[in-house]
């Protein structure tokens, strides 16, 4: 608990002003007090690492919605009698023009007494117009009715250079072409996945066998059909702390994943038998990434299934794949129990150069934390981390490594909402409703909660899903987009805190596939040594922003930037000045690097540098 007058009460001030002057990009803002936490002088303190007072202030994450002219509403049943009704909600950061600036879609579903009358959801992709409002484009588009829809995320099938969005279902997969001139194309049967009928929810793009090509991982649930449920506290597994609630994932039948390999033509074929990666167990898998954990060279899948163990496979770089998931140890917790696992959120915090995975989870469980060691083993830390206390009591969904004041250390982000709205008429002090979660890095391995010194907005509780963090601003600031699966998304922007310095990567592949899918960037700035990655899927079903971020401090410049293609090739930048965007491309380096909009920079007054100079090493 933060100490009465120091943490909580001097946000009154903070929390007044943000009342009257709901803030946005656009907008004249008000001054926002930065936060200055408690000073961090506590047990889990290693001596010699403290941080100085400057780097403890924290931003405001204020909410933005209503400036943005987003009014996107997920549908939702107000009981939530079937299972299929409480899963939906990914929201995936996709540039679809190419313009530089992160577009926005959200998906959604139908209840199934609207499904059952033939009624559709609509899903919607909102541009994004630079002035920090957004533009609702689905129309023109064509992707506001894929299916009863659950998450996206984005990938380059056709490596033409224009991102793609693949949407998961109950009922499979679609998968819409981006044609490149604001329109999407549904190819999901040209392309061969039309097969895919289950109920999908994770999906990622990955190139496991280095050809180029980003091949598809799409997790299913459970086999579930609407002629065929059960209702709605009909028995044991339908009860929940004594009442009556929707049956499942517990006692229903579950459904296997799959793996396609793209065949470089613009289809893929069914490799799920024979990579070993098929889900024969038939577990209720939920979101997937693709990570190379040991840093072989080789990536890794690694897959959450609710209430059992997660999967971990081992990739040898050609298409096979071993589950290692039981001695690698994240496929169960610490104490051997099969968990709620949910969304993924993955980073290397400690700077060890190693990425670790955070899982959100049900609310008698805590968020699993698992500390990469090498060698593809893992400790769980959850409670010696300061997670597992701060996460009980939750049900997690949407969760990442953000570093939203831009020191150089990434906070973890979680958000959260009840499966049960009939929890409300318990009495035990579980809600339906549920706050945000916000944990800040205190750089020695443990996290501080510091969910109630950040602003009211993400005290603010909701039925969240979804979650992905975006600079939608192009100004160096991590912006969060959260979808409810009740009513309407919110958006959160970091306001006031330290002015930090920062630098932002995109990287292009040439021999890779081309939107870098697993590429990293290792970025030193003095003595702090930063590793990111380009990731497809996570979160909650959901897609973050495809360009690599890292917060500097204080730092002026980027000493050096290591860009490890996923080939195994390195190419060396120096010398890169602070807060640009810097467009790579694979063997020609930097091919372009931008200060923020100027206006925008102005506006949020950031710094920047003044020299100029970028010398580029390639291999
Ligand atoms: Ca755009
Ligand atoms: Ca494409
Ligand atoms: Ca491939
Ligand atoms: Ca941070």
């Amino acid at each position: 608990m933060p100490k009465p007058g120091v943490g909580f009460f001097s946000l009154c001030p903070v929390l007044l002003i943000s009342c009257l002057f709901p803030a946005g990009i656009g907008q004249v803002h008000p001054p926002v007090a930065s936060l200055t936490l408690e000073q961090q002088g506590n047990a889990n303190t290693v001596p010699g690492k403290q941080t100085n007072a400057a780097s403890l202030s924290y931003p405001e994450l204020v909410d933005i919605t209503a400036s943005t002219g987003i009014n996107f509403e997920h549908f939702s049943s107000p009981e939530q009698k079937f299972i299929v009704e409480s899963m939906s909600g990914g929201v995936a950061l996709i540039d679809y023009d190419r313009d530089g600036w992160p577009d926005i879609y959200f998906t959604n579903a139908q209840s199934v007494e609207m499904a059952l009358h033939g009624q559709k959801a609509r899903s919607a992709l909102y541009h994004n117009n630079h002035d920090g409002t957004f533009t609702d484009v689905t129309e023109k588009a064509g992707v506001g009715y894929p299916c009863w829809a659950m998450g996206a995320s984005v990938g380059d099938y056709n490596n033409d250079g224009w991102p793609d969005l693949l949407v998961t279902c109950f009922g499979g997969v679609v998968l819409y072409r981006n044609n490149g001139d604001g329109t999407f194309t549904d190819v999901t049967q040209e392309a061969g996945l039309s097969g895919d009928h289950m109920w999908a929810t994770g999906a990622a793009f990955g190139d496991y066998d280095g050809d180029g090509w980003a091949d598809l991982f799409v997790s299913h649930y459970l086999d579930f059909h609407l002629d065929d449920m059960a209702a709605f506290g009909s028995s044991d597994s339908c009860r929940y702390m004594g009442i009556d609630v929707q049956c499942g994932p517990r006692g229903l039948k579950g459904s296997p994943d799959n793996l396609y390999h793209n065949n470089r033509d613009g289809t893929f074929t069914d490799v799920s038998k024979k990579s070993g990666v098929g889900d024969e167990e038939h577990r209720y898998g939920l979101t997937a990434i693709w990570l190379d954990f040991q840093n072989s060279g080789k990536l890794d899948l690694f897959v959450t299934n609710d209430g059992q163990p997660n999967y971990l496979y081992q990739g040898d770089g050609r298409g096979s794949f071993e589950d290692v998931s039981f001695p690698s140890g994240v496929g169960l917790s610490e104490s051997g129990a099969r968990q709620a696992n949910m969304g993924i959120a993955w980073s290397d915090y400690t700077h060890t150069g190693r990425m670790s995975l955070l899982i959100s989870h049900f609310d008698n469980e805590y968020a699993a934390f698992y500390r990469n060691d090498g060698g593809m083993s893992f400790t769980d830390v959850s409670v010696p981390s300061g997670i597992g206390r701060g996460t009980r009591g939750y049900v997690g969904w949407g969760d990442a490594f953000v570093d939203f004041n831009n020191d150089g250390w990434q906070d973890i982000f979680i958000v959260n909402g009840h499966v049960y709205p009939q929890v409300d008429e318990m009495g035990s002090g579980l809600k339906y409703l549920e706050p945000k979660l916000l944990f800040l890095n205190q750089r020695n391995g443990t996290f501080k909660d510091i969910s109630k010194l950040a602003g009211a907005a993400i005290q603010i509780p909701q039925v969240s899903r979804g979650m992905a963090i975006g600079d939608l601003f192009n100004d160096g600031k991590l912006e969060a987009v959260v979808e409810n699966l009740k009513g309407q998304p919110m958006i959160l922007r970091p306001e006031g805190g330290p002015e930090n310095h920062w630098i932002s990567f995109q990287l292009e592949g040439v021999k890779s596939n081309r939107l870098a899918l697993n590429a990293r960037v290792r970025a030193t700035a003095g003595d702090l040594v930063q590793l990111g990655e380009v990731i497809s899927g996570g979160s909650y079903l959901s897609q973050s922003d495809l360009r690599i971020h890292f917060g500097l401090g204080d730092h002026q410049r980027v000493d050096k930037a290591e860009v490890l293609w996923p080939d195994g090739k390195v190419e060396t930048l120096t010398n890169l000045i602070a807060d640009r965007f810097y467009y790579v491309r694979e063997g020609a380096g930097v091919v372009s690097s931008n200060p923020p909009e100027t206006g925008k920079a102005k506006q949020s007054g950031l710094s920047r540098g003044t020299n100029d100079d970028v010398s580029v090493k390639s291999p």
